[in-house]
C-alpha cells in the first residue's frame, strides 16, 4: 500500500516520515522543486526537532521519495496551507490544486485525508470539487459509481514537539461516509498511539477551529488584565498567580500579542462562518490583535523624556519562548514599528536564537543585533518581548536603574510593576 502526502510543509513532511519510517511506501508530492529535492537528499528544509532522522532513515530505506507530480496511490492525505484572504475568509486555492492533482489518479477505492486547517464545509468541498471533476465516482458507491472515501483529519501537533505529539496525542477523524472515518482510523493507527476518535467531517473541522479559539479567548482574557492591571497599578504576575490558586481556574499568561500560524487565523475561520454569532471569538481575536499597539504605546511612553542618547534594549523576536520561529511573532511586527517610530533612537535587538536580523528589520539604520547581556548594558529602557530562558536567566542586577517593560513577567518576581516606568 501506497500513500502519497500532498504538502511537505511542517505537517505534511512530519506526516511523510512517520508513516514511511512505520513501512509505509509513502510519496510526498511538493510544488516547490527545492523542498522535493531536499527531502530526496534526505534533508529538512526547516528547524524541527528529530525529524531529520526520520526523514533520512526513510530515504535511505526507500521507503519515502518526492516528487512534483500526484501519483497514483491507495491513500491521498493533504496538507497544503488554508490561509485567510483580506475579508478573512479561508482561500481553499491550495486544497482545489491538490485536488485537481488527485482526481485524474482515481479509481475508486481510495482513502482522500484533509489534513489542513480548515474552515467548516471545506472536505465537503474538496470532495464535491473532486467529483465535479470525476462524475464516474461518488461518496457512498451510489448508482453503481465506485466511491472513494473522504475524511478530515486535523492535526495538533505543537512545533518543536512535532515527532512526538505526532504519535502520543489523541486525533479526531471525521470521514464523510463513517466507511471513510473507519479507513482514515485505521490508516492512522500504523503510528498514532493515542485515541482516534472517529466523527462526521465538519465536526472534525471545527473541533480543530474550537481548540484553537478556546486558547485564544484565555489568551485575550490574560492581555485584556495585563492592560486593566496596568491601569490600576497592579502587578498583572501577582493577580494571576494569587487567582490560579482557585482549583476551579487556570488564566494563562499576558505577553505582547498572540503569534504563530494557527491561534491567530483559525478564530477568523469560524467568525466568517457565523459572523453574527462569534461575538466572543471575534473580540478575543481583536484584544490580542491590539497587544502590539499597547506594548509599543509603552515603550515610547518610558523613552519620552529620556535624553536622544538614551538606548531600547528589545529581548526576544521569536513568537514564542524557546524557539526560532519568527513567522507570525507579534515581537517583529513591534520592534519593526518602534523602529519607525523612534527613529533617533538605538535599538539593540536581542534573540539568542537566530544569527542575523530577518530581511525586514536588517535594513533599519537604527537596528543592531547583539546578545541579550549587550542589549540590557547599553540601555535605559529594556523591552521584553518573549520569555526565553537565556532572557529569564539574567543576573537581575544588570537591570538595576533600567525601566523594564516586561510583556512576559520573565522577571516578575523581581520587579514588582509590570510597564516599570511608573
Ligand atoms: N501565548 C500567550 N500566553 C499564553 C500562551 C501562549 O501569549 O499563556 C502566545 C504565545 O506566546 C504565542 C501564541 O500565543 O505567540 C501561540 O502559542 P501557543 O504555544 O499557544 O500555540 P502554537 O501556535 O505554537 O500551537 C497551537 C497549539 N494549539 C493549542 O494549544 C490549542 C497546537 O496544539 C496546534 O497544533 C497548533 O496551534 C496548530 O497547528 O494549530
Amino acid at each position: 500500500n501506497r500513500v502519497a502526502v500532498i504538502g511537505l510543509g511542517y505537517i505534511g513532511l512530519p506526516t511523510a516520515a512517520i508513516l514511511a519510517t512505520n513501512g509505509i511506501e509513502v510519496i510526498g508530492v511538493d510544488v516547490s522543486e527545492r523542498t522535493v529535492n531536499a527531502v530526496n537528499a534526505g534533508e529538512v528544509p526547516f528547524v524541527e526537532p528529530d525529524l531529520g532522522v526520520h526523514v533520512s532513515g526513510a530515504v535511505s530505506q526507500g521507503h519515502l521519495k518526492a516528487t512534483t507530480s500526484t501519483p497514483q496511490a491507495e491513500a491521498y492525505i493533504v496538507a497544503v496551507p488554508t490561509p485567510f484572504k483580506e475579508d478573512r475568509s479561508a482561500d481553499l486555492s491550495y486544497i482545489e490544486s491538490a485536488a485537481r492533482g488527485i482526481a485524474p489518479q482515481l479509481k475508486g477505492g481510495e482513502l482522500l485525508i484533509l489534513e489542513s486547517t480548515s474552515p467548516p464545509g471545506a472536505t465537503e468541498h474538496m470532495a464535491r470539487y473532486i467529483l465535479d471533476l470525476r462524475p464516474d465516482l461518488s461518496l457512498d458507491g451510489s448508482e453503481s459509481r465506485p466511491a472513494i472515501l473522504v475524511a478530515h483529519c486535523p492535526e495538533r501537533v505543537l512545533p518543536g514537539r512535532v515527532m512526538i505529539e505526532l504519535v502520543t496525542n489523541d486525533r479526531i477523524v471525521g470521514g464523510m461516509t463513517p466507511e471513510a472515518a473507519e479507513a482514515a482510523k485505521h490508516l492512522y493507527s500504523v503510528f498514532c498511539q493515542g485515541e482516534i476518535l472517529t466523527t462526521d467531517a465538519v465536526t472534525a473541522e471545527m473541533a480543530k477551529l474550537v481548540e484553537n479559539s478556546y486558547r485564544d479567548v484565555n489568551i485575550a482574557f490574560a492581555n485584556e488584565l495585563s492592560v486593566i492591571s496596568d491601569k490600576l497599578g497592579i502587578n498583572v504576575w501577582e493577580l494571576i498567580r494569587l487567582a490560579n490558586h482557585h482549583p476551579r481556574v487556570n488564566i494563562l499568561q499576558p505577553g505582547p500579542g498572540v503569534g504563530g500560524h494557527c491561534i491567530a487565523v483559525d478564530p477568523w475561520f469560524i467568525v466568517a462562518a457565523a459572523p453574527t454569532e462569534s461575538r466572543l471569538i471575534r473580540t478575543a481575536r481583536e484584544v490580542n490583535d491590539a497587544k502590539p499597539d499597547w506594548v509599543i504605546a509603552q515603550a515610547t511612553t518610558a523613552l519620552a523624556g529620556l535624553p536622544d542618547t538614551a538606548e531600547l534594549s528589545v529581548l526576544g523576536l521569536a513568537f514564542k519562548a524557546n524557539i526560532d520561529d519568527l513567522r507570525e511573532s507579534p515581537a517583529i511586527e513591534i520592534t519593526l514599528q518602534l523602529a519607525d517610530v523612534l527613529p533617533g533612537r538605538r535599538l539593540n535587538v536581542a534573540e539568542p536564537h537566530i544569527e542575523a536580523l530577518p530581511g525586514k528589520l536588517a535594513n533599519r539604520r537604527n537596528v543592531e543585533l547583539v546578545s541579550v547581556q549587550e542589549s540590557i548594558m547599553r540601555s535605559d529602557v529594556v523591552l521584553v518581548l518573549v520569555d526565553h530562558d537565556a532572557v529569564k536567566d539574567i543576573d537581575p542586577e544588570l537591570l538595576d536603574g533600567k525601566r523594564v517593560i516586561d510583556t512576559r513577567g520573565s522577571f516578575d518576581k523581581r520587579i514588582s510593576t509590570l510597564a516599570g516606568s511608573r
